[in-house]
């Protein structure tokens, strides 16, 4: 039934900060419709923005699936929103057409019933799109869209009567991920524009991080995929003119036996490239380093939070400034560059934890530092029931609209002001947006071949 289907799917992601980012969930959906025999097109705005109610008149689709990344930068001074482009392009497109429509996407899995509400969208899917996606366009196209059916769709929110309803999404097993489709038109271009392309060996989180929204987008539940898919995978797109890759697992070394399997096929087929992932800074092994270095890791980004012991535990990480500082001396020691992603001003951050933490930083040599004011607050994690519990936030309050967390033992202007401070006697404390002359000169560097995120610069 599903056959023939022509299905539109696009992309909605224009933000270049710190780059473009290649359209990776939308690919993945499109490899799984197109393998149950829909006609699949992509569109991605980062090129076909202004010419995208032509392509719906063009290819007359059945149904039209948008991908939406992100909701907003989640930064606290200049915030971006990028709802009202959502809207904006949902608005666009029901002008020249009116098949239904679905939305997905990590930021759609943040805020499902209330993107639903505003788009005016007939049907959204939470978590994994592949095969909810398709288990709808069997619906779709056999005409049973009643409500019994419609239930039975792994993470489907639609509508009855009056109301919005939600199915509870499901973790797709891991041999069931098929290679995401990625056309050479579409590498192309994020080869020129970042040079990075990304890759996906697994898929899930346990770990229990107060603000965190990975476990509500890819589940709790680690599903790794063979060492051998994921180096076939690189093959193609390093066949394709890729030589730098972003692994983009919430945490690349969840397992430090996934990781070593992964550099050893690395090896044993001989392949040449680089790459940057996530790193948790415990539990990695000099030993360990020395392979990833070997099967390419130029860049870790350390998602560390906080640089004090007291905070750590607060921010619900099992880690201490010990894990980080030894994870730190690796990475080191093996010349791979390596950042800090920092939280200020979460549960349990005082003026003395924050000074605590930026004397520890200075143990930490050769590195950069990105202190993000304030947490992000989003339904569902436990940092949103500890603000609601004390207060700090009202069940009525729309939190689309982004809420940051800031613990009351400080206000933002005094952690904006320490960091700096901190910056003034540690310049790799990066505390502002990368200035147009820097990103100028970032710029350069990749036309020149330097590879990577480039952050090893900003601390020059
Ligand atoms: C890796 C990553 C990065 C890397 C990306 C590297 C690279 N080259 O790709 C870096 C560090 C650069 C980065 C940057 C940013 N990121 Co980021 N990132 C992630 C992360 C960890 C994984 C994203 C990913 O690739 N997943 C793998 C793909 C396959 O999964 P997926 O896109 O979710 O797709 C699946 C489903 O969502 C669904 N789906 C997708 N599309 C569709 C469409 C339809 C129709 C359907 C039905 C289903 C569907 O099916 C797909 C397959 O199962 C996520 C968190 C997470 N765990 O999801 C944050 C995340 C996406 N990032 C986020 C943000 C905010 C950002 C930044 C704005 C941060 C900043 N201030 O700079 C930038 C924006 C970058 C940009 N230009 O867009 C937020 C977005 C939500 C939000 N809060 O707004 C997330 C969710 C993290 C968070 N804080 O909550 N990021």
């Amino acid at each position: 039934l599903i056959k023939n289907t022509k299905i539109l799917l696009i992309s909605l992601n224009r933000y270049d900060q710190p780059y473009k980012v290649f359209p990776l969930g939308m690919s993945y959906v499109a490899a799984s419709l197109q393998k149950c025999g829909c006609e699949v097109i992509m569109a991605d705005c980062n090129y076909d923005f202004e010419r995208i109610e032509n392509i719906v008149v063009q290819h007359q689709p059945d149904c039209i699936g948008i991908s939406i990344r992100n909701i907003d930068d989640v930064r606290i001074e200049n915030n971006t929103f990028f709802v009202p482009e959502l809207e904006h392009l949902v608005k666009r497109l029901k002008a020249v057409t009116s098949v239904p429509f679905v939305i997905g996407g990590s930021a759609y899995s943040l805020f499902p019933e209330r993107l639903i509400e505003i788009t005016g969208i007939e049907y959204g899917i939470t978590g994994e799109g592949e095969q909810s996606f398709a288990l709808l366009i069997e619906s779709i196209s056999s005409g049973e869209l009643d409500a019994d059916q419609l239930e039975t769709i792994p993470g489907l929110v639609y509508r009855k009567d009056d109301q919005i309803l939600r199915n509870p999404a499901q973790a797709i097993d891991p041999g069931k991920i098929i290679q995401p489709l990625r056309s050479s038109s579409m590498l192309d271009f994020y080869i020129k524009e970042s040079s990075v392309v990304n890759i996906q060996t697994q898929r899930g989180c346990p770990f229990t991080c107060c603000y965190c929204t990975y476990p509500l987008i890819e589940g709790r539940a680690v599903r790794k995929r063979s060492a051998q898919s994921v180096a076939d995978e690189i093959e193609q797109v390093i066949a394709a003119g890729a030589d730098y890759l972003f692994f983009v697992d919430s945490v690349f070394n969840i397992s430090n036996d996934h990781v070593a399997s992964i550099c050893e096929e690395i090896l044993k087929r001989k392949i040449t490239c680089q790459w940057s992932c996530f790193l948790r800074p415990k539990g990695l092994t000099s030993d360990l380093m020395k392979l990833m270095k070997l099967a390419g890791l130029s860049h870790i980004e350390f998602g560390s939070d906080s640089l004090c012991d007291s905070v750590l535990e607060s921010y619900g990480k099992d880690i201490t400034f010990d894990d980080i500082y030894e994870s730190s001396e690796y990475a080191r020691e093996h010349r791979v560059h390596y950042a800090h992603f920092l939280i200020a001003g979460g549960p349990g951050e005082t003026e003395a934890t924050l000074i605590e933490g930026f004397e520890n930083s200075k143990k930490l040599r050769k590195t950069v530092f990105f202190p993000f004011v304030g947490m992000r607050i989003f339904p569902g994690t436990a940092l949103f029931s500890k603000a609601m519990k004390d207060g700090f936030i009202k069940q009525q309050q729309d939190f689309l609209d982004p809420v940051f967390y800031i613990s009351p033992l400080l206000d933002q202007a005094r952690i904006r002001k320490l960091h700096e401070e901190f910056k003034a006697q540690m310049p790799n404390w990066v505390i502002d947006d990368v200035s147009p002359q820097m990103k100028s000169i970032m710029d350069g560097l990749r036309k020149k071949g330097v590879r990577g995120p480039l952050w090893e610069f900003l601390a020059r």
